[in-house]
């Protein structure tokens, strides 16, 4: 061992990418304990040494290393890919066709969510920006009704109550990334998240104005983004959902967010909010709302679609989602802002005053728990209540350190119904929605 100690100590970092489990015998030894020269060599990898050292798992990467790549804003090569957009923070960017952009969790530190800081997330192109007066925009409400709509956004303004509401929105395949076998579909980290404030009319006093027929129990969303093949008669999305989640008094048909009109890249002039529930049904450049009289089966329904199984399949296995259900309430899940993953502290750092976020679909966050020693001992937080129903809630709290080195800071959160997030991603899915494992995020002090 020790004439490997160099080259060990060189290659470590390689090793846990290309060989994990090698690389984790090879540091943790037969005994599954840390210590000698493995402990030295994934210090000297690490960038310090590991007061918890004790305590790290076998068989777990060092955060430092396993993080996924696209959440360090370094997609593949070590290339930061940024988004370059007017008014927009520099966000990591998954896609350019269609654009798609994370937000790195540390810039979600703002209660609501600013344009600058928002995802983006397309499945198509991007359409024309309005010229015109965005007042005479028209939705079309048919299907099971019995008095099929045609509005304008000035008509919608006029006509229904107005509201303001901070709502999460939230891609369903928000942490696809933790998910190992690797998932088709962008390699999200915890940012695709938002909890902006909306201003618009309910969904359901549209539809109650429409008249549903008795027929009515989904809907069909439609949008003016052109599909990426350019075919007109090809919609880029087209989700829908049950009646129930329609008629909720938070989904809203919005104009404005954050008091401003919604920007073009956000569905400008208007859009659907459909918090809790995975972001695509929250369709913007909204044009149609068809009442169905069965499950809609327009792009982006059936099969592994927004749909996740009933009993755990095997991971990396070939399914067509005959047995899945639809994806509807999102899963529970906690962000750190206040530190971004890699943050270097001052030697001398003892404590850390930590703030996050943390939401769980159409349920509230309970609690939020912190361990900076590998999860041996938790620390809780204090979480706030949400602003309103469906906002996300804000959490803060201390934790100190004993000494200079590395850490993990661990953050977990538990729903209303007691479900906490799991150690790993759990019911894997062939397109990759709901992953929601515990984060890590790996932080230097000296
Ligand atoms: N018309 C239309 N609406 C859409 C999409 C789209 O591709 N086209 N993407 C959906 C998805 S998958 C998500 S997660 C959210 C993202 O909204 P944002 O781009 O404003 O963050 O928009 C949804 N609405
Ligand atoms: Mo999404």
């Amino acid at each position: 061992m020790a004439a490997r100690h160099g080259r060990t100590e060189r290659s470590i970092q390689e090793l846990y990418r290309d060989d994990p489990e090698r690389a984790d015998a090879l540091a943790f030894g037969r005994r599954g304990a840390l210590k000698g020269t493995a402990l030295a060599a994934m210090g000297a990898a690490l960038g310090g040494a590991i007061p918890f050292a004790h305590s790290m798992p076998e068989g777990t990467l060092p955060a430092l290393f396993a993080r996924p790549a696209a959440a360090q804003g370094t997609a593949g090569s070590g290339a930061p890919q940024v988004l370059r957009m007017e008014g927009k923070a520099p966000l990591i960017l998954q896609g350019e066709r269609p654009l798609v952009a994370e937000t790195p969790e540390h810039l979600l530190d703002e209660p609501v969510t600013s344009y600058a800081n928002h995802f983006i997330r397309n499945n198509g192109g991007v359409p024309e920006a309005l010229s015109g007066d965005p007042r005479t925009w028209k939705i079309r409400i048919d299907g099971e009704v019995n008095t099929p709509l045609e509005l304008t956004l000035g008509e919608l303004e006029a006509r229904f109550p107005v509201v303001t509401r901070q709502l999460q929105m939230e891609c369903g395949g928000n942490g696809r990334a933790f998910f190992a076998p690797q998932t088709r579909g962008n390699q999200w980290g915890n940012g695709a998240i938002s909890n902006a404030e909306w201003t618009g009319v309910r969904l359901r006093d549209v539809l109650q104005a429409a008249g549903l027929k008795p027929s009515a129990v989904f809907t069909g969303h439609y949008g003016a983004d052109p599909h990426l093949s350019g075919a007109a008669d090809r919609p880029a999305i087209a989700r829908g959902m049950r009646l129930a989640k329609a008629m909720d008094e938070d989904t809203l048909i919005a104009f404005r967010m954050n008091g401003q009109p919604i920007p073009h890249i956000h569905g400008a002039p208007v859009r659907l909010i459909t918090p809790g529930w995975p972001g695509s049904l929250s369709q913007k450049w909204l044009t149609r709302i068809w009442i169905r009289d069965r499950v809609h089966d327009g792009a982006g329904m059936g099969g592994t679609s927004y749909r996740i199984p009933v009993r755990p399949i095997v991971p990396g296995s070939n399914s067509n989602g005959a047995d899945f259900a639809e994806m509807e309430s999102m899963p529970v899940r906690s962000i750190l802002s206040s530190h971004a993953h890699g943050t270097r502290l001052p030697a001398g750092t003892r404590s850390l005053d930590l703030r996050g976020a943390a939401w769980a679909g159409d349920l509230t966050v309970r609690a939020v728990d912190v361990s900076v020693d590998f999860g041996a001992t938790w620390t809780t937080m204090q979480v706030a209540a949400p602003a309103n129903r469906h906002a996300w809630q804000r959490w803060t709290g201390r934790v100190t350190l004993p000494s200079d080195g590395y850490y993990e800071i661990w953050y977990r959160a538990t729903d209303s119904d007691g479900r906490m997030q799991p150690h790993a991603a759990a019911n894997w899915n062939p397109q990759g929605y709901g992953a929601n494992p515990i984060s890590r995020a790996a932080i230097l002090v000296g």
